[in-house]
């Protein structure tokens, strides 16, 4: 076996469309023999014709690093050996596989047969019945062999020979675990003479006449002559007619209008899903029939925890269904074709896809891309036959609305000429690759992690003339549409930033959106010692080269929980604005559907008064054509009359109206509210005398100033902080400040994760109790100082007058500034009024909305793989805190604060690796901050925006603190 060439595989029949036919056809997914062997010259020679019966056994489609031979290693940029292409190491595991199978008669029955294989990692020799078919490479790719002649009736044996490296891992080097073997399903398929043999559909749609044109080419076998049948449109013509068809519904992401069809020939018939839709470029904006679009994008790979890449539908149009449900309109298939049959979902459901190559030489980067193979000719043909088997397989879907080349490849002439090839064979869609950044073959300029200041001057430049010296290529990109393939980075707490992002995308009429990376995290689940499943990342499996936590960077956990990022980005990007006026008298819609006008969007409104429903009614719908606005008046129960205690807020919700394939009637698309803080009432001062020891129901710890006791319930704390346990952004370097170290580090370098607090007095005045404290940092001279006025209220509450002023010289920005508590037995849930239910922080906030809110246990932290900052919610009033031991009430007398309650301490989250090597310490610990910083998306991109940056700074807040036992 050659698994150190540069060129691409053997003795496949030419690519072609990915067809639904009517021809007989065989799956050999199932069991197969299998061996594994440490490398290709110590893999043995007779493993084509030796007795299989001694081997193991693996599912096919299936990993066999994730079936007990070998295990998975996971690495981004770097390449897991050394850069020596196109050799790959020589240790490296080669797999043989072997199936004997009966072809079933109905195969047999038809002279011409195809043996299709859908996805081998990364090469492969085949051999049926002893004889070479092939080789493959493309690992996300089709390739099919003819077996016409080598196929035979009764028992035929299938031979295939696996390297997970080769020469093809220098071109497939994305973010993801390196997963080798039959991954995706093999396939016998009969061939009717006189059948389709392959079909490229172009259904334009002309948006002023409305007006289909449709040329249906098809390659049939021999003369037969082929026929196109659409029923519905009265069409039943020859294939090879040029059809005008007058009225047709068009085809987008918003309105998946499909039409049935028929290729037929008298030997077979091929079912196809037809689109009419139009996609150009004109005037530096992106359009689809004639209407500029906005791509709500993700970035999505194909991960299973337990099964990698191997696909499952159920799991497939499971996740597209969430991402509907959370307003994501478009896809970008990174880095390679998915399944295909998730394109016939894309279709029905409507997304706008770029489609990717299976293409990525990143790990020339390292060696600051000497010898990358997009620049050297050897692999010329390995790059075009990729993008040619990209384009024939998918080109019949409507959804996919451009081609991208592949991801992170550098520049060279072997670019250049896979675009020039896609765009030749298919003029109906854009050219898109991140890496022409000069945007010379590519008909869209697209980047990734472009800061916000970056995406500004980019909206702006094409507002403008060009400067006189422009290049030609500088003048040409002026004249393209904008779009982030990868921007807002979805790792850990985070990404910060997204609203502001899409101001810039909405606010300039180049921008076409971008696609959040990424949507799912690839965890690989395994059972731990005690039989619990356990997430693991790159470094678990004792990888000599890893990149630790990186592909732990999702919207989604790998089972596709939506983390909050999702909640957030789909609140952000939602298709409908609701704004309601400051007297409450109307709301202002405000619909960003690029196609779709909102008859099938309800309103409702509900207005809260301290957490009782106080009034609540649907609103008209007016009409509103897509991408205008238009006024509602609100009635009159909706006005406050500024008696709450807490806050009267006022909810408006567009609903789908109406069932849809993703969503129930129902279903919150958008909303908006109004909220005024109402007036607290303090109880009145208890008529105590205060000692240093107890005000009221509060006991003191004389050594330290701090609470011990508060009605009984054991409670330590204030402590005040502005450290918090690094998110995985706080710990990388944001590309706004690449000279500066990353956050996690300035705080350590600043002690804020060590401060020491020294009781400078505690005055007893009457009925209060003054405790002045210093909390300072170790080495250096920074400090908090607090003054914390204790008072008795009647009740048993005791008010907490918490001044903090920043002492000496602070060498960075705090995380946060607040007050922390312990309460001694371990949390059982909490209720708040405040801004949720979901987390949020000062730049990731947009779906939180104020409301009376319970939260479990459960819900209280977000269960990061790798432990870190999470589960604030921001603008609480109050907030009852309930542990095994009793419930602590806090709410504020002046402004909102911001509650953690976890079941962790800060040390021992930024202590671990992973969740599962965490332990409740059984206490509670309250967090109770006036002020944060921002999360941003420094993992990639620009790191807490300016604005959203903390300071030292004076903070003030006036609490009341109640313990309420617990019943039982
Ligand atoms: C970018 C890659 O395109 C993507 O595959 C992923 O690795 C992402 O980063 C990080 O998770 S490339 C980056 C170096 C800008």
């Amino acid at each position: 076996m050659e698994i150190a060439t540069t060129s691409p595989g053997s003795g496949t029949t030419a690519p072609r469309a990915r067809l639904c036919s009517d021809a007989p056809s065989r799956s050999l997914d199932g069991r197969w023999r299998f061996r594994v062997s440490p490398s290709l010259r110590a893999a043995p020679e007779d493993w084509r014709v030796a007795d299989a019966d001694g081997w193991g056994v693996v599912e096919v489609p299936g990993h066999w690093n994730l079936q007990g031979y070998g295990s998975p290693a996971y690495s981004n940029v770097q390449m897991p050996f050394p850069v020596d292409p196109p050799h790959p190491p020589d240790v490296n595991p080669i797999g043989d596989y072997r199936l004997d199978f009966a072809a079933s008669d109905e195969v047999i029955a038809h002279r011409r047969r195809i043996l299709r294989f859908d996805g081998i990692e990364s090469a492969a020799e085949v051999w049926l019945n002893d004889v070479l078919l092939g080789t493959t490479r493309g690992s996300r790719l089709t390739h099919e062999f003819d077996v016409s002649d080598v196929l035979v009736p009764g028992t035929n044996r299938l031979a295939v020979r696996v390297a997970q490296f080769s020469d093809a891992t220098y071109l497939e080097n994305q973010d993801m675990w390196w997963l080798p073997g039959i991954f995706r399903s093999v396939t016998i398929l009969a061939r009717p003479d006189g059948g389709v043999d392959d079909v490229f559909v172009r259904a334009d749609y002309d948006a002023d006449t409305g007006a289909g044109t449709l040329d249906v080419s098809v390659r049939v076998d021999g003369e037969a002559a082929a026929r196109i049948v659409i029923p519905e449109l009265g069409i039943d013509a020859p294939a090879a007619d040029t059809l005008r068809i007058a009225g047709v519904e068009p085809w987008t992401a918003e309105q998946p209008r499909l039409y049935d069809a028929e290729v037929r020939t008298h030997a077979e018939v091929v079912a196809l899903r037809i689109g009419f839709r139009r996609v150009e470029v004109r005037d530096t904006q992106l359009l689809v029939n004639g209407a500029p679009i906005m791509l709500r994008g993700v970035n999505r790979h194909e991960h299973r925890p337990r099964h990698g890449r191997v696909y499952d539908a159920d799991v497939a149009r499971d996740e597209l269904l969430l991402m509907k449900r959370h307003n994501i309109n478009a896809v970008r298939t990174s880095h390679y074709p998915p399944h295909p049959d998730v394109l016939d979902l894309f279709d029905e459901l409507g997304f706008w896809v770029i489609d990717e190559c299976d293409l990525e030489t990143h790990g020339f980067e390292h060696v600051d891309w000497r010898r990358n193979p997009s620049a050297d000719p050897a692999w010329r043909d390995a790059f075009l036959d990729r993008i040619r088997r990209t384009v024939h397989r998918d080109k019949n879907h409507p959804s996919v609305i451009m081609w991208s080349l592949g991801n992170e490849s550098h520049v060279g002439a072997n670019l250049e000429e896979m675009a020039r090839w896609a765009k030749t064979a298919d003029p109906t869609r854009l050219i898109h690759y991140e890496g022409d950044r000069a945007s010379r073959y590519v008909d869209v300029y697209s980047r990734m992690y472009a800061t916000h200041d970056e995406v500004r001057a980019i909206g702006e430049e094409a507002l403008v003339p060009a400067p006189f010296d422009a290049t030609p290529a500088e003048v040409r990109r002026r004249t393209l549409p904008f779009l982030q393939c990868e921007f807002a980075h979805a790792m850990g707490t985070g990404p910060g930033g997204l609203q502001e992002y899409w101001d810039l995308f909405e606010t300039f009429p180049r921008h076409a959106g971008g696609f959040v990376w990424e949507w799912l995290e690839h965890g690989i689940a395994v059972d731990g010692p005690d039989g619990t499943s356990r997430t693991l990342y790159g470094g678990d499996f004792g990888e000599d080269v890893h990149d630790g936590n990186f592909v732990i960077d999702g919207l989604v956990d790998a089972d596709r929980n939506p983390r909050p990022g999702l909640l957030h980005y789909a609140a952000v990007i939602a298709p409908i604005v609701v704004g309601i006026d400051g007297a409450r008298t109307r709301v202002r819609l405000e619909n960003r559907y690029d196609f779709r006008d909102l008859a099938d969007v309800a309103l409702r409104w509900t207005r809260t008064v301290d957490g009782e429903v106080v009034a609540s009614g649907t609103l008209p719908t007016p009409p509103c054509g897509p991408r205008s606005a238009a006024m509602v008046d609100l009635p009159d129960e909706c006005r406050t009359d500024a008696a709450a205690r807490v806050a009267d807020a006022l909810t408006v919700e567009a609903v789908s109206a109406a069932p849809s394939a993703w969503a129930e009637a129902g279903h919150v698309i958008a909303s908006g509210q109004d909220v005024r803080d109402g007036r607290p009432v303090a109880p009145a001062p208890a008529a105590v005398a205060a000692t240093a020891d107890v005000v009221g129901a509060a006991r003191f710890d004389r050594t330290g100033g701090g609470l011990q006791s508060l009605g009984g319930l054991a409670i330590a704390g204030p402590t005040v902080g502005v450290w918090r346990a690094p998110t995985d952004n706080d710990r990388d370097i944001g590309d706004d400040e690449l000279d500066l170290p990353s956050y996690a580090e300035r705080w350590r370098a600043a002690g804020m994760d060590r401060t020491v607090t020294r009781l400078v007095d505690a005055l007893t005045e009457g009925d209060a109790v003054t405790v002045r404290t210093r909390t300072g940092t170790p080495i250096l001279d920074s400090a908090v100082d607090a003054r914390l006025r204790w008072t008795a209220l009647e009740g048993g509450a005791v008010r907490l007058d918490a001044e903090l002023e920043p002492h000496g010289t602070w060498i960075t920005e705090w995380a946060r500034i607040g007050l922390d508590f312990v309460l001694a037995s371990a949390p059982v849930g909490v209720d708040l009024a405040g801004y949720g239910p979901m987390p949020s922080y000062p730049d990731l906030r947009a779906a939180a909305r104020f409301g009376w809110w319970h939260l479990d246990a459960d819900e209280l932290t977000v269960d990061h793989v790798r432990p870190q900052e999470s589960g604030s919610r921001i603008g609480v009033r109050e907030a009852a805190i309930a542990t095994e031991a009793g419930t602590l009430h806090v709410s504020s007398l002046d402004a909102p604060f911001a509650l953690t309650v976890s079941r962790h301490s800060r040390r021992s989250l930024a202590g671990a690796a992973h969740n599962w090597e965490l332990t409740p310490d059984g206490q509670t610990h309250v967090t109770i901050d006036l002020a944060q910083s921002g999360v941003g998306t420094a993992t990639c991109g620009p790191g807490v925006l300016p604005r959203y940056r903390l300071p030292a700074r004076p903070a003030a807040i006036s609490l009341i603190l109640r313990h309420e036992p617990a019943s039982h």
